[in-house]
């Protein structure tokens, strides 16, 4: 059965963090920040289209304790599964000079990407201790909140002017330059701007914000990880962004966001089949999250459940972003009395799904599920958190 996320709390988080700061470096943690991982509700691979997305951050979520040090060294330990055993990483720290580039281990990049493009800087010498409850690969965005986790830190560390869209815009620019990831801002943006019961509507070409309320207690989101370990730094998600620039190029846009469908039409022939079908499925996921976020609103959990499922379908046959492990799951909790619409969150190529269902119907779902299920399958049930926050030690 799921986790209760809500119960368990970050305490126990928080204090085995600071236990292997003290055992590592020797000394205690004085910093502490957190940031979220963060679910899609719907709004899939429009992000870098200028486009809508409808996320939430979550109660799972990415520590990082930590305190100043008086030589110039940065020194890291992750103790989440990130690096598969508790690792250390060290680095001069960018005060003394040089310039961090992306090296081996790979989890590292994330927070140097962050400390050389960190906006307070440059970052004078520290420990710290990394720790993480949100599923690695599931496409939660865990790397999204190692990096604002990170940038959170080194606000205490070496204050900035504390701007929170410049703060989500270095952490997209850490993964694109360090960790080769071309990703859109959706992910960095809600980890450092989620509201405690809030989905947060995004216009990812002005960057402006509605807050979508999501209290109704007779509602639940059900997250499932089909723990098929998804990567997306390979070929599959740059391709998918030079498809839909092409297809934007050809219809004479600066995105895809001021395409119609219309438009599209006309230059069918001309695209290819596969760019139609990339673009076809972006400019119809911009306005399905818009009448998504609206049906929200209105409580209207019939609408935004056919349209999740309308979006999952569309990134199955359209995007070709599903697998067959994902598309179980879905087809298992479409079929449960209680559930309004279900469909494959973030990336892609494995990960979770997002189900919206009756808060009564959360057990029976997950059984179900779990029983029609190939493989093993892990459920999250959250509520939506606030956005990434200083702890206090
Ligand atoms: C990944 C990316 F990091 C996001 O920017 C977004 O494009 C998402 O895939 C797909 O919606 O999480």
């Amino acid at each position: 059965m799921a986790e209760a996320v809500a119960e368990r709390g970050l305490g126990p988080l928080l204090a085995a963090a600071c236990r292997a700061h003290e055992a590592a470096f020797g000394g205690p943690a004085l910093l502490a920040a957190w940031a979220p991982g963060r679910v899609n509700l719907i709004g899939e691979h429009t992000d870098y289209n200028g486009g809508f997305v409808l996320p939430m951050a979550l109660q799972l979520g990415t520590v990082l304790v930590g305190s100043p040090t008086k030589d110039e060294t940065i020194s890291i330990l992750t103790t989440s599964a990130e690096a598969d055993k508790p690792h250390l990483v060290q680095f001069p720290a960018p005060r003394q000079g040089s310039p961090l580039s992306p090296r081996q281990p790979r989890w590292a990049n994330y927070v140097r990407g962050v400390i050389q493009h960190y906006r307070g800087g440059p970052v004078p010498g520290f420990s710290a201790v990394v720790a993480s409850d949100i599923p690695l690969g599931g496409g939660l965005s865990s790397s999204a909140a190692l990096e604002v986790a990170t940038y959170t830190f080194l606000q205490q560390l070496c204050p900035d002017d504390g701007d929170l869209v410049a703060k989500a815009l270095v952490c997209q620019k850490a993964e694109h330059t360090f960790a080769g990831m071309p990703c859109g801002i959706m992910d960095q943006f809600i980890s450092v701007m989620g509201k405690e019961g809030h989905a947060l509507l995004i216009d990812c070409r002005s960057l402006e914000t509605v807050l979508v309320p999501l209290t109704d207690a007779s509602l639940a989101v059900l997250i499932t990880n089909s723990n098929v370990r998804h990567t997306l730094t390979g070929s599959e998600y740059p391709m998918r962004r030079r498809q839909c620039e092409q297809a934007a190029a050809a219809l004479g846009k600066s995105s895809l966001r001021d395409a119609t469908m219309a438009d599209l039409e006309v230059a069918r022939s001309s695209l290819g089949e596969e760019v139609y079908r990339r673009a076809r499925h972006v400019i119809s996921e911009i306005a399905r999250t818009a009448q998504a976020a609206q049906a929200l609103q209105d409580r209207d959990y019939g609408m935004f459940g056919r349209l999740m499922v309308e979006s999952h379908n569309s990134l199955r046959d359209d995007y070709e972003v599903s697998c067959l492990e994902l598309d179980e799951l879905v087809a298992a909790a479409l079929e449960v009395n209680g559930v309004y619409g279900s469909r494959m969150t973030g990336g892609g190529f494995g990960g979770c799904t997002v189900t919206l269902l009756e808060a009564g119907a959360a057990e029976r779902a997950q059984r179900h599920i779990q029983e029609s299920y190939s493989g093993t399958a892990t459920f999250y049930l959250t509520k939506p958190s606030g956005g990434a926050k200083v702890l206090p030690l």
